[in-house]
C-alpha cells in the first residue's frame, strides 16, 4: 500500500518547497508534483519534515539505585507522540561488566520501541575486555563511545582511562562522547554542603557549579585532540562549556555540543520553589543554569556553534524521586522530554524567530544522522530514505500537561507551557503512528539502526601528531658513558 502526503511544504536542513511525497515498503518513493497513493494524507497549512531524532535517552536504565521510569514502549511511544520518530539510547555496562554483555541487556529492552532506534555504547570503565569488545561493538553498527567524567565512585572514568578508550575509538572510527563534569569537584562540594546542613534539592545546584562543566570540556577536548578522536559532548549547559566547544570548533576540530530541551528553557530558579517535590523533579546534571547561560545556547545553536537539541530523557516519578528526601545527593537525577522536545523547540525557538524552520530540522533530525552516520536513511527528505516523517502543523496548540502524556511518570517539567506547533501526523517508516495528538502505533515496530563508522581518514582533529610525532634525532658527539 503507497501512502502520499499532499499539499504540504516540504522543509529540509536545505531548503522549502511545495510538492507531495509518496511512500511506499517504508521508504520515500517519490517527491514531486501530482502524486498519487493508495492513502493520501493531507497536509494543507503545514511543513513536511523529517522526524526528530533524540539521541539522548535513557531508557530503564538501571541509575542511582533504581530504575528510569520509561522503557522502551512508553519512551518510543512518547516520542512519537511528539513528532521523533527515532531515539539513540545509552547501553550502560555497569563497571565490570562487558560491553557485549550490555548489548544483550540493551536488546532485550529495545524490542518493544514503537519507533526506530539505536545505541551509543557507555564506557564505564577500562581492561583489556573493554579494549577487545569495542571492535565488536562497532562492527554491530555502534559506532560513538560515552564517558562519564563524573559520578565518582560509580561511572565515572579517570584521565589515564579516557585518554586509553577516545585512542581506540579513534583508531576504531569512531566517536567519543562525554558527560562533561569534574566528578572529583562535584564530591568535594556535594560533601561539603551535606556537612553543612544543606541537604534540599537547591544544593544539587551549588554542588554543580558551571566550572565543574567547563572545565571537564576543555580537558575532555584537548585528550580528544592528543587521541585523535572527534569528540560528542552531550547536554552543554552553559557558556563555560559552549566557549570551549566554540573555539575548539574554530580551530578546525571535530567537536560537537548538544545542548537540551531542558537547559534551553527552563532555569535555576526551578530549584528555589518552596515545594520540594517540584524542586526535586527538575533535578538533573547538570542542572538548570541561569538567564545568560540560555542565552549562549541559544546563540550558538543560531551561528552553529552549537549542533544539535535533545532531551537526556532519564524520567523519574515523584516517588523515586523522594529517595533523595533529606539528602540531595540520593535524588535520582534525570528529566523527561521525549515528548515535549520539538514543540518546545518550535515554540521557543521558530515561534521566537530565533530559528528557521530549516535551521529547527537541521539541530532537531539532519545534523546528528550526519554525525552519527545514518544519513540520508535518517535525517533526510529524499528519494530512498526512511519515511521517517512528521507533518508538522504551525498553529496547532496545546498546553502541556501530565495529564495527558504518554510517558509513565506521574508529572512534566513543563506542565502549564503553552505550545504552538504540533504533528498533524508522525510517520515512523512510512506508518502514520499520530494523527492530531491520537497515538495509534505499534509496539515492536521499531527496529535497530546499525550505522557507519567515519572512518579514520583525517581522524586528527589538530595537527597535533605532526608536530609532537616523536621522531628520532641524529646527534654526534654522544658523551661516552661509564664502564
Ligand atoms: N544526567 C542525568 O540527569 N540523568 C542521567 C544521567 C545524567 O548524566
Ligand atoms: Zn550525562
Ligand atoms: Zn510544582
Ligand atoms: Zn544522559
Amino acid at each position: 500500500m503507497s501512502t502520499v502526503i499532499r499539499n504540504g511544504t516540504i522543509v529540509t536542513a536545505d531548503l522549502s518547497y511545495a510538492v507531495d511525497v509518496l511512500i511506499e515498503g517504508g521508504k520515500i518513493v517519490a517527491i514531486g508534483e501530482g502524486l498519487v497513493g493508495d492513502q493520501t494524507l493531507d497536509a494543507t497549512g503545514c511543513y513536511v519534515m523529517p522526524g526528530g531524532i533524540d539521541p539522548h535517552t535513557h531508557l530503564e536504565m538501571p541509575f542511582m539505585g533504581t530504575y528510569s521510569a520509561d522503557d522502551f514502549e512508553s519512551g518510543t511511544r512518547a516520542a512519537l507522540a511528539g513528532g521523533t520518530t527515532m531515539v539513540v539510547d545509552f547501553a550502560l555496562p555497569s563497571p565490570g561488566q562487558g560491553l557485549l554483555d550490555a548489548l544483550q541487556m540493551w536488546d532485550n529492552k529495545s524490542g518493544r520501541a514503537h519507533c526506530d532506534y539505536s545505541y551509543h555504547m557507555a564506557v564505564t570503565w577500562w581492561g583489556e575486555q573493554v579494549f577487545d569488545e569495542m571492535d565488536a561493538v562497532v562492527r554491530r553498527g555502534i559506532t560513538s563511545f560515552k564517558h562519564f567524567m563524573a559520578y565518582k565512585g560509580a561511572l565515572m572514568v579517570n584521565d589515564d582511562e579516557l585518554f586509553a578508550s577516545f585512542r581506540r575509538v579513534g583508531d576504531l572510527g569512531g566517536i567519543a562522547m562525554v558527560h562533561a563534569e569534574n566528578g572529583d569537584v562535584v564530591a568535594e562540594l556535594s560533601a561539603r554542603l551535606l556537612a553543612e546542613g544543606n541537604t534540599g534539592p537547591e544544593a544539587h545546584a551549588y554542588s554543580r557549579p558551571p566550572q565543574v562543566e567547563g572545565e571537564a570540556t576543555n580537558r575532555a577536548i584537548m585528550v580528544a585532540d592528543m587521541a585523535g578522536v572527534p569528540l560528542y559532548v552531550v547536554h552543554v549547559s552553559c557558556e563555560d562549556s559552549h566557549e570551549a566547544i566554540r573555539r575548539a570548533r574554530q580551530q578546525g576540530k571535530r567537536v560537537w555540543g548538544e545542548p537540551l530541551i531542558q537547559h534551553l528553557t527552563l532555569d535555576e530558579s526551578e530549584y528555589f520553589n518552596a515545594d520540594w517535590d517540584h524542586a526535586a523533579r527538575r533535578v538533573m546534571s547538570p542542572p538548570f543554569r541561569n538567564k545568560q547561560h540560555q542565552d549562549s545556547l541559544w546563540a550558538g545553536l543560531q551561528s552553529g556553534s552549537l549542533s544539535v537539541v535533545a532531551t537526556d530523557h532519564c524520567a523519574f516519578t515523584t516517588d523515586q524521586k523522594r529517595y533523595g528526601l533529606g539528602d540531595f545527593t540520593k535524588i535520582p537525577n534525570g528529566t523527561g522530554g521525549l515528548e515535549d522536545r520539538m514543540p518546545m523547540l518550535w515554540t521557543n525557538g521558530v515561534g521566537t524567530g530565533r530559528l528557521t524552520p530549516n535551521e529547527f530540522v537541521a539541530i532537531t533530525s539532519t545534523n546528528i544522522a550526519k554525525i552519527l552516520g545514518m544519513y540520508p536513511k535518517k535525517g533526510a527528505v529524499l528519494v530512498g530514505a526512511d519515511a521517517d516523517l512528521v507533518v508538522w502543523d504551525p498553529e496547532a496548540e496545546k498546553t502541556i500537561s501530565a495529564g495527558s502524556q504518554q510517558s509513565a511518570i506521574d508529572y512534566n517539567v513543563f506542565e502549564g507551557k503553552k505550545v504552538k506547533g504540533l504533528p498533524r501526523y508522525t510517520l515512523t517508516r512510512g506508518v502514520v503512528a499520530v494523527t492530531e495528538g491520537k497515538v495509534d502505533s505499534r509496539e515492536g515496530h521499531g527496529e535497530f539502526v546499525a550505522r557507519e563508522p567515519r572512518g579514520t581518514v583525517n581522524r586528527a582533529l589538530s595537527q597535533w601528531k605532526e608536530l609532537t610525532a616523536p621522531r628520532p634525532v641524529q646527534r654526534s658527539g654522544i658523551p661516552a658513558t661509564g664502564v
